[in-house]
């Protein structure tokens, strides 16, 4: 049956039969309430938890954006996941991690919807021009090496806009508003696994090259003119791709190009939300 109300809240479950991965999910922890797992994933990091091990919240009572952001995580509604990825790896594939969420999430979401979920730099999953998911990598290094990296997943599952507090409204969008009926939540989290151990292969055998490509193909934010806001002034540029170490690339009117990183805060250019573009239908909204 297809109709589902908001009220019904089925809890998170995992059904582990359904992971096709050799390594991620070979161990599973999910808790009903943590202050971040991506926090809690590094502590089981630190208490030998296996290369691949998945944290799981129903909630978050503190869940972290990037540089010092929040993330909204209220319970029975969303997925909140870290995933421990054991090291010693290059650091062009913790760069690249971002990334390959995001494809697994956008890809994952597409098997079980069929909408249209896009890639926007640097991190975000969004569904016509909201965002639906976000994603927050977070590193452990000692001298050059990466030792341990945890990849964390946010997603707004069944979460109806009119539950979402008042400033989240504009920008944000959740599976079940866009989709008119709710999601499993267990089978999004089982398909999203999946689709993050194929990539995270392809990534160790491939590099991040056709990562990138495919990553690129739904991004809303290349072809577009784009405000950059850094630590050195305001620029408009257009955004035209992504480097190999995640970097967005820009060119600027006098045809000068610059690579910007993930710390910058980029935002469509004014008057570009109604520039004809073939990628209209994902008009950035934020
Ligand atoms: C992100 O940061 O988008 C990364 C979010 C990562 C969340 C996951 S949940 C599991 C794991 N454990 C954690 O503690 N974190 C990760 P950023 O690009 O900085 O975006 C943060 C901004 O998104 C906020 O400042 C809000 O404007 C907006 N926001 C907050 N909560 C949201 C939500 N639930 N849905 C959509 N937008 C949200």
């Amino acid at each position: 049956m297809s109709r589902t109300t908001t009220t019904e809240r089925p809890p998170l479950t995992v059904p582990r039969a359904d992971l096709t991965g050799g390594r991620i999910g070979s161990r599973i922890d999910l808790h009903t309430a943590v202050d971040s797992t991506n926090t809690t994933a590094f502590e089981a990091s630190g208490a030998g938890a296996p290369d691949g091990t998945v944290i799981v919240a129903d909630a978050q009572r503190a869940g972290r954006g990037r540089l010092g952001r929040s993330w909204n995580s209220p319970p029975g509604r969303n997925l909140y996941l870290s995933i421990v990825l054991g090291a010693p790896f290059p650091r062009q594939t913790v760069a690249a991690l971002p990334f390959l969420a995001a494809v697994a999430l956008r890809d994952a979401i597409r098997d079980l919807t069929g909408l249209d979920a896009a890639t926007k730099w640097p991190n975000d999953v969004i569904i016509n021009g909201r965002k639906v998911g976000g994603i927050l990598v977070e590193a452990r290094e000692r001298g050059s090496q990466t030792t341990v990296a945890v990849v964390g997943i946010g997603v707004n599952v069944n979460w109806p806009r009119r539950s979402m507090p008042a400033d989240l409204r504009p920008t944000a969008t959740s599976i079940q508003t866009e989709q008119g009926r709710a999601v499993s939540r267990p089978r999004l989290l089982v398909t999203l696994l999946n689709r993050f151990d194929a990539g995270y292969e392809r990534l160790r055998r491939q590099g991040s090259g056709p990562l990138l490509e495919d990553w690129s193909r739904t991004c809303i934010t290349l072809g577009r003119r784009v405000t950059i806001e850094s630590p050195s002034g305001i620029i408009t540029a257009t955004a035209v791709a992504v480097d190999p170490s995640g970097r967005l690339m820009i060119r600027r009117p006098d045809g000068s190009t610059t690579a910007v990183t993930a710390d910058a805060v980029v935002r469509p250019a004014i008057g570009d939300l109604t520039a004809p573009t073939t990628r209209r239908s994902h008009a950035l909204r934020h």
